[in-house]
């Protein structure tokens, strides 16, 4: 039986890629690592082996994978854009010594490795429609910094010592299962909770700040594709662009409009927008989709249903519950 490890287990995709990972190796098969224990009795799924460690405790790390028999490691713990820029020394010490403590471990351990990267690895010298697998790589903050770090970490990693790990540069993830943290797209996730719950909301980015997004589901499905390609079809030991759909903040309002016609979003940007205005606007993510099939499934109509669906349904349990007292 595989025992899968997942730092940084959660977060927003951690939670969501620990549920996808249980249907394949069962509860006791993916074990979570994380700061803190998980949140509540209601929080994620209950079950399963949790670790509370650090990733910068390489000990930790290895004690972790010799108890458990750990083969494969989604190695996502990592400070996000906005918060890394806030405090940038905490941002490069986690991700990067995080990221080399896994690296090292799993060549000791003979183990397989995911690890997120993100189109914060662009900067203003990137194109910003359509941009490159193969492109100039300028990251203006410390976590796009430390992403583009990682990713040459990663395929040194690959060719000097022939280890399997691949990667993904994601961009920017919308759930509605756990809170998002610290992330310079994580408006849209605040906006969706607000139109949810009748609320107007005050956007941090400018109307027209367009970025690449993608559905959870989505970012879940490319995550395990990738990790079940057959080594040989992979071209990229970077990490791979992969895209779905973009949008700027007054499209999503507009779509929102469309299913809650009160709702009403009022822009006032802060320092997020120079984050933003560094990143690209779409993705070519031509390498995905040939060398292991990628395509996405949501656009941002299906997934605005849906968020709402699950949002509205979320705030009608917390109103009985609030009713039963
Ligand atoms: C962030 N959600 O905003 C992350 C992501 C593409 C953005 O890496 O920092």
């Amino acid at each position: 039986m595989s025992h899968v490890l997942v730092t940084g287990a959660n977060g927003q995709l951690g939670s969501e890629l620990v549920e996808a990972l249980r249907s394949r190796h069962g509860p006791s098969g993916v074990i979570r690592l994380d700061l803190q224990p998980p949140p509540g009795p209601d929080g994620h799924a209950a079950g399963g082996p949790f670790v509370v460690a650090d990733v910068r405790d390489r000990e930790a790390l290895a004690d972790c994978i010799s108890q458990y028999q750990i083969d494969t490691v989604y190695h996502l713990a990592s400070l996000l854009s906005a918060t890394g820029e806030q405090h940038p020394d905490r941002a490069w010490d986690v991700n990067m010594e995080g990221l080399k403590n896994v690296l090292d471990l799993a060549c000791t351990h003979h183990l397989r490795v995911f690890w997120p990267s993100s189109i914060a690895v662009f900067g203003p010298s990137t194109p910003k429609a359509d941009t490159p697998q193969k492109t100039v790589l300028d990251p203006t903050t410390m976590y796009g910094v430390t992403k583009r770090s990682g990713e040459l970490l990663c395929r040194y990693y690959h060719r000097r010592y022939g280890l399997d790990v691949r990667s993904l540069r994601y961009p920017g993830l919308i759930s509605h299962k756990t809170a998002p943290g610290g992330g310079t797209t994580d408006y849209a996730v605040d906006m969706y909770t607000s139109a949810a719950n009748g609320r107007d909301y005050t956007c941090f980015l400018e109307p027209d700040a367009c970025l690449p997004m993608m559905y959870m589901p989505d970012a879940i499905r490319a995550t395990l594709s990738l990790m079940e390609a057959p080594a040989e079809a992979l071209s990229v030991r970077d990490s791979y662009n992969v895209a779905a759909f973009s949008f700027s903040p007054q499209d999503l309002a507009a779509a929102l409009q469309r299913h809650v016609s009160n709702f009403a979003c009022t822009y006032a940007s802060d320092e997020r927008q120079q984050i933003a205005d560094a990143w690209p606007a779409s993705i070519d993510d031509t390498a995905a989709r040939t060398d292991w099939n990628w395509t996405p499934t949501y656009d941002l109509d299906a997934m605005t249903e849906d968020m709402l669906d699950h949002l509205q349904e979320d705030e009608r349990l917390r109103e009985d519950e609030g009713v039963r007292g």
